[in-house]
């Protein structure tokens, strides 16, 4: 259908060639942490270019941006997972975590712990174990995949699967499937689960309190690795450093990307404990690794995103300002008639489209005919946002002000508005 250009931006704002200026609600694609427009990151990738654009990170060799990146990655993990390995995409972190478990389960000599676990409706990527680890259907549906040894389960998706019991029951029993499936398996099979803390691309399917904490149990009952991909919810998301933190559980290995250089150049990171990477030494050479993997300008650059949201106190800007005020401007949705549900975490949030909010019942008898409706209502409004089957998805900058997140709601406000009598004229 064509598609919009999008020339330039500055700070929460994307400008189009048709001259339109549209509020960013997606900080580009989930990564855009730290705003459009930061002059510090263009000097500091010019710089590292003409000291050093490239060396490769095999052999024995690296590069002080590298190292210093990777040493920063650890103590923001406060060193529980102080080796990091180096992608240039969120799709080739989780590539190298399926290699890198399955090569730790074989030199702890249980090599038919091979499968992973993960959930309907995860995203970790668009490579063939992304796709693979991911839970989208119609992914799987192309080329043939997912590839043998992962399996799936439910995920904790109140609204749409567990609107009859509470919280804490729903939470128990989407973990108590992953035991189940664990346990048909055989847990001397089973090599690792992987989730998001919250589901991004899946629409922002936030967990109830005790589904985390439950599923790390789990894990620890069997011996078997747990995984977060904090490509989306790392770096301040969910207001914490990592969404991991803000669920209260401690995983063995995490991929980032993403906010990790807010999207200014592709870079991405697997972050290890050491008790996995001491088995990894007793077997040679891991080999595994990209041209990219640890390419000096993205590091550079990475490094000093994080020293902006250090100096800015973004994280703590969205656990105790920017985060709570969402959510209690999502909260004046909730009375309108086409709002199912408004949730949020940190500055990750959904709003769910309902033809009848009593029984959640959705325009055009199931989900996909809302959702793109008011997605371009929101668009034409001058906000950018996702819609993911019947549900408008944001994940704004963390720059976001006060007063800019009373114009994203006030415009998906307008949207819904709009967008009611046309759907209510639909059969
Ligand atoms: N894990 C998660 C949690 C992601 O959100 C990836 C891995 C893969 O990262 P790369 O850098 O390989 O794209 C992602 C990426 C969407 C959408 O439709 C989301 C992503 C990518 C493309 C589209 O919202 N997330």
């Amino acid at each position: 259908g064509g598609s919009r250009i999008i020339t330039h931006a500055d700070g929460c704002y994307i400008h189009d060639g048709d001259g339109n200026r549209i509020l960013d609600g997606m900080a580009g694609l989930w990564c855009v942490n730290v705003g459009y427009g930061r002059e510090e990151l263009v000097e500091v990738a010019a710089e590292q270019m003409r000291e050093l654009p490239f060396y490769n990170t095999f052999f024995k060799t690296a590069t002080p941006p590298t190292v210093l990146l990777a040493q920063k990655i650890a103590s923001l993990t406060q060193n529980r997972l102080p080796h990091v390995f180096f992608n240039a995409s969120g799709s080739e972190a989780n590539d190298t975590i399926f290699r890198l478990v399955r090569r730790y389960w074989e030199l702890k000599g249980e090599p038919q712990r091979a499968t992973f676990i993960s959930r309907w409706n995860a995203y970790h990527g668009s490579t063939v174990a992304g796709v693979s680890l991911g839970g989208m259907k119609g992914m799987h549906a192309i080329g043939g995949l997912p590839i043998p040894g992962v399996e799936h389960v439910r995920q904790p998706y109140k609204y749409n699967e567990g609107r009859d019991m509470s919280d804490e029951e729903f939470g128990l029993a989407c973990a108590a499937a992953i035991e189940e499936r664990i346990l048909q398996i055989g847990p001397e099979n089973v090599a690792a689960f992987i989730g998001e803390p919250v589901q991004g691309a899946g629409g922002v399917i936030i967990p109830p309190a005790n589904y985390w904490p439950e599923v790390e149990h789990i894990c620890r009952k069997y011996g078997i690795l747990l995984i977060c991909d904090e490509v989306i919810c790392g770096f301040g998301r969910t207001g914490n450093m990592w969404g991991h933190e803000t669920m209260g559980v401690k995983p063995d290995i995490i991929a980032m990307a993403k906010g990790l250089s807010s999207g200014y150049l592709p870079i991405s990171a697997v972050a290890v404990s050491s008790e996995i990477v001491d088995v990894m030494k007793t077997g040679g050479d891991f080999v595994h690794g990209y041209t990219y993997s640890g390419h000096p300008v993205a590091a550079a650059v990475a490094i000093r995103n994080i020293e902006i949201m250090e100096r800015e106190g973004l994280v703590e800007k969205v656990r105790s300002e920017t985060g709570p005020y969402l959510a209690k401007a999502l909260a004046t949705l909730s009375d309108h008639p086409l709002v199912g549900e408004a949730r949020s975490i940190g500055l990750l949030g959904a709003v769910e489209i309902v033809a009848d909010k009593s029984t959640g019942a959705r325009f055009g008898g199931q989900e996909g005919t809302a959702g793109p409706l008011v997605r371009d209502l929101c668009i034409a409004n001058g906000l950018m946002v996702r819609g993911i089957r019947d549900s408008i998805v944001m994940c704004p900058q963390l720059i976001i002000s006060t007063q800019q997140i009373d114009d994203l709601v006030n415009i998906i406000r307008k949207a819904l508005d709009e967008a009611e009598p046309k759907l209510r004229a639909l059969k």
